[in-house]
């Protein structure tokens, strides 16, 4: 849409993406989760280098479940890694999901980005409820404290809080969100912050429906805590 054409991200697709995830049966389409990401990651690299780290972590974790995708391709008996429930049901049966150690299993892999989606969640519902004066580094680092840091070592922690220091302005995070070529006014820049804000709660809504759906897959098979 005219609203949104940010550099190369767009947040549309991301909203888009994450809609189409969901079929009538609650199932959970990988390719189109996968795709949900890959607008994500290019978000990331429009903030900037410092947190690079970042975005070559999630592209790693991607490019996992893809290659787990392209190993185990649709036959007649099925297509293990269409959903996520098919790739649950697939990796338990064949034995790939390792309770105990570290794997590479596509859903201890999954189950990362699952929580870097609560994390997405928490700091997009707190970006909402901001105001001009919140910095965009500390509303990003009480989400990832709730959300991820709990999973992570001390020194990733730290490396973390380093990363969240360089973290662009509000205006340039709206700007990315909802991007405009016009810079400076104002009243230019309340208009995107209202429209970026619309297209946010949006797609907030459908990184919950799949946050949600996910985390039920993952509490049935007792799979929350996979190392
Ligand atoms: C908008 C600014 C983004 C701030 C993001 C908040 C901080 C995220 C910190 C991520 C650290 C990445 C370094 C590698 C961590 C891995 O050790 C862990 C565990 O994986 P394992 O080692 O078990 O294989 N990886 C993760 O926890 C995944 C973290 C990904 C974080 C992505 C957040 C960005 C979401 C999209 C934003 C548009």
């Amino acid at each position: 849409s005219r609203l949104c054409r940010g550099r190369d991200f767009q947040i549309h697709r991301v909203l888009t993406a994450f809609n189409s995830a969901v079929t009538g049966e609650r199932e959970i389409l990988l390719d189109r989760y996968l795709e949900g990401w890959d607008e994500l990651v290019k978000f990331l690299e429009a903030l900037g280098t410092v947190i690079g780290f970042i975005s070559q972590e999630v592209k790693g974790k991607l490019e996992l479940v893809r290659d787990l995708r392209r190993g185990a391709p649709a036959t007649e008996k099925g297509d293990p890694y269409r959903t996520l429930r098919s790739m649950m049901a697939h990796e338990l049966r064949a034995g790939l999901v390792d309770f105990r150690r570290q794997s590479l299993s596509g859903c201890r892999t999954l189950l990362r980005l699952h929580r870097s989606l609560h994390w997405l969640q928490l700091f997009l519902r707190a970006v909402e409820r901001s105001s001009a004066v919140d910095s965009m580094g500390a509303l990003c680092s009480v989400a990832y404290n709730q959300a991820l840091a709990p999973y992570h070592s001390w020194l990733l922690r730290k490396a973390v809080g380093v990363a969240l220091v360089a973290l662009p302005d509000r205006a340039e995070f709206f700007r990315i969100v909802c991007g405009e070529e016009e810079k400076g006014e104002r009243e230019r820049e309340r208009e995107r912050e209202r429209e970026g804000r619309q297209l946010l709660e949006r797609t907030v809504l459908a990184i919950t429906r799949v946050y949600n759906i996910t985390q039920e897959a993952y509490q049935v098979n007792g799979m929350l805590d996979l190392p």
